[in-house]
């Protein structure tokens, strides 16, 4: 019959941070009787997503999972040692050759979604095949507004602004450097990028490797964003009240007007098991109604040992309760763990045994969100932790590292949920102090007007994703055009 089963491709490219949003989207997708083949890049590059896949499919026996051989690059022009950006450009070259895997699928393809990463290697072989092909953003739309502008960015005078090179000419007169005039007159750390249509950006929150086209990752994602105007649309997971502007300025057509249809269907739920045998658990579900701080930096980055230490002293002098999830390495692979004793101090365990817990491994941070003990949270941003706090109603202390963090804090904080001191920097850029650690913690625990606001994008969160709301309604006429 016509109204048959959709078979839809997902197709995720690597870390935690891409997988996640994919597996929680095959979850509402079967939710939604439709057949799935899930098509990951092998070898995957940290054990937590090995697991994860095999477990989620584990659950859903039902789920096609194919494997997609990423052959590995000889010529790369990656500049950076990021094994997860190694992968990424690996995959976005090689997309291309996932044509016989695509052909082969029975019953035949109705859809693919993948990430941004393939979205030009695999555009084109929808097209050929005659399948439809829809991008899962994985990261806030002001960011993909961002990447979508690259093309433009990259070939601007802006990547001169951002080094320093920029010239200010004096008619008549030799033109002189922004660098050599000084900040009363011109602070190229206020300078601000802006994308016509869109509130301006600060240059200190775009990726410093965004300036330069040379850079592996920045001509990875060009490639693909040139291919955006000719999917079907693009699936984020975001909610409309939370970016109203960018996503009316960029439906009203005022911004990157060859954009797809934006698709916001999140904030995507958990969709794992939870089986409570954390150990944390017993100790969160006694603690007192938002009393606790949850930290976490996410997977994927490691904290200088001399930062760790000075956030140490300011989360103890702070003298909140707190949760934290402490990860010393890049990738999860690698050896030479330290010990938490070393890096903390054995002395610090013993005198807040009461206080809290240091977690080195994976632990269920959207439960973690959703326990009433939890009353903050410290987050490196990535936009899956924004989604889950936002979801949850957690009021957030953002301390973005890398990547797309610093623009999701933009969003966050405009929002109403979160707050950053933006002179904190890049990760590791410079050392933030204790004190300055112990004043930002007491503040997202102890601000009434965030708590409220938290509370209310919460309510507004589960609405989006409840019955008749706008990312409910979003999947669903998706779904139902692939029927016909
Ligand atoms: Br760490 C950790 N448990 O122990 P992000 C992370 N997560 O459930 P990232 C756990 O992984 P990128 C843990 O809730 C989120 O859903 C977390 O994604 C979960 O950041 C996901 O927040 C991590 O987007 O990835 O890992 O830095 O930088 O690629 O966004």
């Amino acid at each position: 019959s016509k109204t048959c089963q959709p078979h839809i491709a997902l197709f995720p490219s690597a870390g935690m941070g891409h997988l996640t949003p994919f597996l929680r989207l095959a979850s509402v997708l079967l939710s939604h009787d439709c057949k799935l083949t899930l098509i990951t890049a092998h070898p995957t590059v940290s054990v937590a997503e090995s697991s994860h896949i095999s477990s989620f499919l584990s659950q859903h026996p039902e789920i096609n999972h194919v494997e997609f051989h990423v052959p590995p690059t000889e010529h790369s022009h990656t500049i950076s040692d990021d094994p997860f950006f190694i992968q990424f450009e690996a995959t976005s070259r090689s997309s291309h050759l996932i044509r016989p895997l695509l052909a082969s699928l029975t019953p035949p393809l109705s859809a693919i979604f993948a990430d941004l990463v393939v979205a030009n290697g695999v555009g084109k072989v929808a097209v050929d095949l005659g399948v439809r092909n829809y991008i899962v953003s994985t990261t806030s739309l002001k960011f993909l507004s961002l990447m979508a502008y690259l093309p433009i960015l990259t070939t601007s005078d802006a990547a001169k602004l951002a080094d320093g090179t920029a010239e200010i000419e004096i008619p008549g007169l030799t033109p002189l450097p922004v660098s050599s005039i000084p900040p009363p007159f011109f602070n190229a750390d206020h300078a601000e990028i802006e994308i016509p249509g869109l509130t301006p950006l600060p240059v200190s929150s775009i990726p410093p490797p965004f300036f330069n086209a040379d850079h592996g990752f920045t001509a990875t994602l060009v490639s693909n964003v040139k291919a955006l105007p000719y999917c079907n649309g693009i699936l984020m997971n975001t909610f409309e009240s939370f970016e109203p502007d960018t996503l009316s300025a960029i439906r009203d057509k005022r911004a990157l007007s060859n954009l797809p249809p934006i698709l916001p269907i999140g904030p995507l739920e958990s969709c794992e098991l939870s089986i409570n045998q954390a150990r944390y658990l017993p100790w969160l579900n006694d603690q007192p109604v938002k009393s606790v701080v949850l930290l976490s930096f996410g997977s994927r980055t490691a904290m200088s040992k001399d930062q760790i230490r000075e956030l140490r002293d300011g989360l103890e002098r702070s003298g909140h309760r707190f949760l934290w999830v402490l990860k010393t390495k890049k990738v999860d692979k690698d050896e030479n763990e330290d010990d938490l004793e070393d890096m903390l101090g054995g002395s610090f365990l013993e005198r807040t045994k009461n206080k809290g817990m240091v977690l080195k491994e994976w632990v269920k941070q959207e439960d973690i969100l959703g326990n009433s003990a939890i009353g903050g949270f410290v987050s490196h941003c990535g936009w899956n932790s924004v989604m889950e706090a936002a979801r949850n109603g957690v009021p957030v202390l953002a301390w973005p590292q890398h990547g797309d963090q610093r623009t999701n804090a933009e969003v966050l904080e405009k929002a109403g949920v979160g707050i950053w001191d933006r002179t904190w920097g890049w990760g590791n850029q410079r050392l933030v102090k204790e004190d300055e650690i112990r004043r930002k913690i007491n503040e997202l625990m102890k601000q009434v007007k965030l708590k409220i606001k938290a509370k209310m994008v919460g309510e507004e969160a589960r609405k989006a994703i409840g019955n008749g709301g706008s990312s409910k309604s979003s999947i669903t006429e998706t779904i139902a055009s692939l029927k016909q």
